[in-house]
């Protein structure tokens, strides 16, 4: 289902065509809810589509409120605003706290920005793909349009980074809204959270507003945290406890591969400052 309109559902068949489907009376009375992204079966009587069955749901994502989502597509402006890898981080962590594949796109690569090959190196062998684009300029944009193939999709990362303009430039014709936004028409946004997926070439989907606008890693706890940072796994089995947190245990295998370069030093501070954030969460309830 890929769009909900005034009590329709709209469903698209694996053929590409879609159907305007009624849900049957059950539905409300046994309280199913419908998302975007629900993989359905639909009857059509007299030309008029019925929804029978809602599949169970991998997976469920509250903002914007999608089922079924493969991946994340993290963007982060190189510049303008500058880059920031403790958003990145939070990012991911939510990412992974979802089990959604993370993939990164640094855009804005037309304009002058400072130097992100240690970075880049870092995260790319940490299992992250890594994509450069300039939603400007048009770079880089086939090969992300590739990675976005058959999969469910959703972009995030910061306000002004080129989310939309970038998705402009994947599916000309969008005309997704760009710039700026003012703090007014963000709050007045709110209210009407109207969620579609956007069909692309080959049997890809993308949501047309972009997740975790809620950046509080709310639904996790501190000692879920290092399960989210892959980077830390093969390190953590140096740590002299099992239970090591990686923060002022002895013999720590994480933090000994902080101090030998193996990790980047601004993942295990961010880290430090995710699990303190998380701890103060935890004491405040
Ligand atoms: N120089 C440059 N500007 C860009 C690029 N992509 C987007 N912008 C500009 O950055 C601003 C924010 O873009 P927008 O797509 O609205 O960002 P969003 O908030 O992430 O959706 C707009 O003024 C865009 O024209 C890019 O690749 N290069
Ligand atoms: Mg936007
Ligand atoms: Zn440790």
């Amino acid at each position: 289902m890929i769009r909900a309109v005034g009590g329709f559902y709209d469903v698209r068949t694996r053929e590409g065509k879609e159907y305007r489907c009624r849900a049957r009376g059950r539905f409300k009375k046994d309280r199913t809810s419908i998302y975007v992204g629900d993989r359905v079966e639909f009857t059509v009587n007299n030309g008029e589509g019925v929804l029978e069955t809602v599949e169970p749901r991998r997976n469920f994502l509250h903002r914007p409120p999608v089922a079924n989502i493969d991946q994340v597509i993290i963007v982060s402006a190189l510049q303008n605003p500058p880059i920031s890898l403790q958003l990145l981080d939070r990012l991911l962590v939510l990412a992974e706290s979802r089990q959604l594949r993370a993939i990164i796109c640094f855009n804005k690569a037309d304009l002058p920005h400072d130097d992100v090959a240690d970075p880049v190196r870092f995260y790319a062998e940490a299992g992250y793909k890594i994509f450069f684009t300039s939603a400007k300029l048009g770079q880089g944009i086939e090969a992300l349009q590739k990675e976005l193939c058959s999969r469910v999709s959703v972009f995030a990362g910061p306000s002004g980074a080129g989310k939309s303009s970038l998705l402009n430039r994947i599916k000309p014709g969008i005309n997704l809204k760009t710039g700026a936004v003012s703090d007014k028409s963000k709050r007045g946004r709110h209210t009407t959270r109207h969620v579609e997926l956007i069909p692309l070439e080959g049997e890809g989907f993308v949501a047309d507003t972009p997740g975790f606008s809620q950046l509080e890693l709310s639904e996790i706890t501190s000692q879920q945290l290092p399960y989210y940072f892959p980077d830390f796994y093969p390190h953590a089995e140096n740590c002299r406890f099992n239970t090591c947190m990686h923060v002022k245990e002895p013999d720590c295998g994480v933090k000994a591969a902080v101090e030998q370069g193996k990790i980047l030093a601004s993942r295990y501070e961010n880290y430090l400052y995710f699990f303190d954030e998380l701890k103060q969460q935890e004491r405040e309830y």
